[in-house]
């Protein structure tokens, strides 16, 4: 490809793109000028009201107590995100906009507090748990959580057994056929309940519950979003929540770079934005002790189970608010091609929006355990009825205070970089290189300018918990780190996935200390690093039947590495 495709933003671009914009973006639909109902607090905040910490107290408490056949129950609820969670795919965003909003209406309900709104944990502004986190239920090694994966089967087998969830109809020609409810867990492979409690507690994969003492792997001692024995350069945690990285992560302008890819289906990853890879799998991961040995819930499909998962998944949410507001100043979309631009107007047909709207989201319940009414993706592409604002975070910066003139149009096109490969101290390192026009790397300081990702494509081992650490380097420079790459959870993975990276601060420091006066040859690195505690857990015969069921399922990598298949560059 060319590489004036890759040139900054010229006025002519400006001009070309405003017209084009006006002529599909009016107003967007939803965009209200009145003030919420419900007002989200930082935790932290001074002037978050007392009232908020006592209230999600109570309502913890009072969903800990109901039955087990109550949908509302705690851990009832914490099971529709181990049933139902798209990680690694564009409905990331609008399944948890859903499941916390929800969430937040059963506390309101059962905290008889009619004000009630979820706290947010600002990890940006203070990374590390929040002190009130380690409070009385807020902390799930309180005693009121239950003890034992052992305690928890015995209390919720005949509760699940009895479920909606395995529904079945019959047709009066004899043939049986599944409730989308099912349909949904024989995708991800849960056939009965037996399935479903293989993941929970015997999976060598690693189980999904975790007994008191290890119910949280940070600790009112040692609350940091650390990894022990790194180097402060090294930080993936805390780069990851970093300003910097927030900024690019905001960055993108359009939905499928901001939030994550395209996929066959809510129970499948293609891969991650840099919102969801970098804060949200880095934090679920570190606050879950995989990185201390520790392990706990928020690492897993039953992260839920931590009251914290509500506080990290509400600042998701927020940056997701402030992305789509600094669009809309912008008068640029918001959502994917084809919604609705003006109230009323019909989304176009065959479009992007209307795949991702039409999505099912058929594990949802509202306020009094019953189905919610709202059950596709499309129903939470805005806050709507959930009527909530947030007090100002970390990143609110990138919302103009007044409107903007839009950027230029996405260009999709990308610099494919060229693989090597080479074993370095045991470790498989795979190299790109290319070479980045001088203009693009220049405009990495200058916000206004569109920010340069790397893609990079993984195909990644059923059971790999390892991480890979990203580098950066030129012709002669030592190697810069820019990001860990960290998955979440236990997705079954069907193809490689595509891990986006920002590269715009890694750049600018570059071009500070090199003063590049040609297009500077450079090199990506990828380079594994094995999170210490998971590989000591996992005994030696239990990776071998990991790998022999990971074959059987058809999966083109039966080893135990991630292989890095594809590098490129792309301006998002
Ligand atoms: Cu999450």
């Amino acid at each position: 490809m060319s590489s004036n495709e890759f040139l900054p933003i010229s006025r002519r671009d400006l001009l070309v793109g405003a017209a084009a914009l006006a002529t599909t973006t009016a107003l967007p639909a939803g965009v209200k000028a009145a003030p919420a109902k419900f007002r989200r607090w930082n935790i932290s905040d001074p002037n978050c009201p007392p009232r908020v910490i006592t209230s999600y107290k109570k309502a913890i408490r009072a969903m800990l107590q109901l039955p087990a056949t109550d949908p509302r129950n705690w851990y009832r609820y914490t099971l529709i995100h181990t049933l139902d969670c798209p990680h690694g795919n564009w409905w990331f965003l609008p399944w948890h906009r859903g499941y916390v909003g929800l969430f937040e209406q059963i506390c309101r309900e059962l905290s008889q507090d009619a004000d009630f709104a979820l706290p947010y944990w600002d990890w940006t502004k203070e990374p590390r748990v929040p002190k009130a986190m380690f409070d009385d239920v807020l902390d799930p090694n309180n005693p009121a959580f239950v003890a034992t994966a052992a305690e928890f089967k015995a209390q919720f087998k005949d509760a699940i057994a009895k479920a909606s969830y395995w529904d079945t109809t019959k047709s009066p020609d004899g043939s049986i056929s599944p409730s989308p409810q099912y349909n949904q867990l024989l995708i991800r492979s849960i056939r009965f309940p037996d399935d479903l409690w293989f993941d929970i507690i015997d999976s060598p994969a690693g189980a999904l519950f975790f007994d008191k003492g290890h119910a949280r792997g940070l600790s009112a001692a040692e609350p940091d979003l650390l990894i022990p024995g790194v180097t402060p350069d090294k930080q993936a945690v805390l780069k990851a929540v970093s300003l910097p990285t927030i900024l690019d992560a905001l960055g993108p302008r359009d939905f499928l770079s901001f939030g994550s890819p395209k996929a066959l289906g809510h129970s499948s990853s293609s891969g991650f934005g840099v919102l969801e890879n970098q804060p949200h799998n880095l934090v679920h991961n570190c606050v879950g002790g995989a990185y201390n040995g520790v392990n706990g819930f928020m690492q897993g499909f039953m992260s839920p189970t931590d009251p914290i998962f509500y506080l990290h998944h509400a600042n998701i949410d927020r940056l997701w608010d402030v992305w789509t507001r600094k669009q809309i100043a912008r008068n640029a979309p918001y959502l994917p091609d084809g919604a609705p631009t003006a109230p009323g107007q019909t989304p176009t047909p065959g479009s992007d929006y209307v795949r991702w709207a039409r999505e099912d989201f058929v594990f949802f319940i509202d306020a009094k355990g019953q189905p919610a009414p709202q059950a596709t993706a499309g129903a939470y592409a805005e806050i709507g009825a959930f009527d909530y604002d947030y007090s100002p975070g970390s990143g609110e910066e990138v919302v103009p205070v007044t409107p903007q003139p839009p950027g230029p149009a996405v260009v999709a096109s990308s610099l494919p970089a060229k693989l090597t490969r080479q074993t370095v101290a045991g470790a498989s390192v795979t190299e790109g290189a290319v070479t980045v026009p001088l203009d693009v790397v220049r405009q990495q300081a200058e916000p206004q300018q569109p920010k340069l990702f790397a893609s990079i494509t993984v195909d990644l081992p059923a059971g790999g918990h390892d991480d890979l650490d990203v580098f950066i380097k030129d012709d002669d420079g030592k190697p810069q780190f820019v990001a860990t790459l960290s998955m979440f959870g236990h997705h079954v993975m069907r193809e490689p996935v595509t891990f986006q990276v920002p590269l715009s601060a890694a750049l600018s420091d570059l071009q500070k200390a090199r003063k590049f006066d040609a297009n500077p040859a450079l090199n990506i690195q990828v380079v594994p690093r094995p999170r210490q505690a998971n590989v000591k857990a996992m005994a030696p015969a239990r990776q071998g039947a990991e790998r022999a069921a990971h074959d059987a399922a058809g999966h083109g990598n039966a080893g135990n590495t991630a292989d890095v298949t594809a590098i490129s560059l792309r301006q998002l």
